[in-house]
């Protein structure tokens, strides 16, 4: 039997290990103001990161540090985005009239300004074909689960509901996502900060 972590705001329960290896890490809310008025919780979101990656590529630099040196620095978390670690962002959604659309529409615009960020300006062909991927007839009703892996050379798989609906081979793109999650402004302070902690601990077992 395994344990699972539930988010009191939504009710969304996440498994404590996915794949046998990746470790949840922390959890989060991704809300988004609509109309310049009000904020609707769009999905709950899990981070889990592979354990014996972590241990084998951030303990030669960072096993030394204290937990409480780690969680001050910043390079670390930065190793977390750019090292090729087996990551998972795990969504849980929560809004229920969610249309293909608007995901679109919603990643060209928070993954869009991230990959500018990270990658200068042109970057309309690699946005295109991740979203190109999001066929109209796929459906995201509440509840539904979207896992985004980043895999072994930085492959950015997708699946729904635990249906594969692609992959795609970029650094760049990988970076760009996480980055949502674990980065400068993250849709989720805590969430981060829960991410950076448990990461330390995880590094000192
Ligand atoms: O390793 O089995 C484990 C559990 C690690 C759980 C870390 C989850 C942190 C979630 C924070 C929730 C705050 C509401
Ligand atoms: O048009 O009703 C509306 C508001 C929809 C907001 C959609 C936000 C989408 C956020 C990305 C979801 C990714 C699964
Ligand atoms: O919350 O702005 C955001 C970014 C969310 C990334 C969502 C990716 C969704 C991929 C699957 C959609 C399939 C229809």
């Amino acid at each position: 039997t395994s344990s699972s972590v539930v988010d009191s705001k939504t009710g969304a329960s996440f498994p404590s290990v996915l794949d046998d290896s990746r470790r949840l890490l922390g959890i989060g809310l991704r809300r988004k103001r609509v109309f310049g008025l009000k904020n609707i919780d769009v999905y709950a979101f899990g981070i889990y990161a592979d354990d014996k990656d972590i241990k084998e590529l951030l303990s030669e630099k960072y096993g030394k540090l204290s937990v409480s040196e780690l969680q001050d620095n910043n390079e670390y978390s930065d190793d977390l985005l750019e090292t090729d670690i087996g990551m998972t962002v795990r969504l849980q959604i929560v809004y229920g009239r969610l249309s293909i659309s608007s995901v679109r529409s919603a990643f060209e615009e928070s993954v869009g300004s991230r990959l500018r960020k990270f990658g200068g300006s042109d970057n309309q062909e690699l946005l295109q074909t991740f979203t190109s991927q999001f066929k109209d007839e796929y459906k995201i009703p509440k509840g539904s689960v979207i896992d985004l892996s980043r895999e072994r050379g930085y492959v950015l798989r997708t699946t729904i509901d635990g249906k594969e609906v692609g992959s795609i081979e970029s650094k760049l793109l990988c970076k760009s996502l996480l980055d949502l999650y674990i980065g400068e402004e993250p849709f989720d302070e805590q969430a981060k900060e829960d991410v950076k902690l448990n990461l330390a601990s995880l590094l000192h077992k």
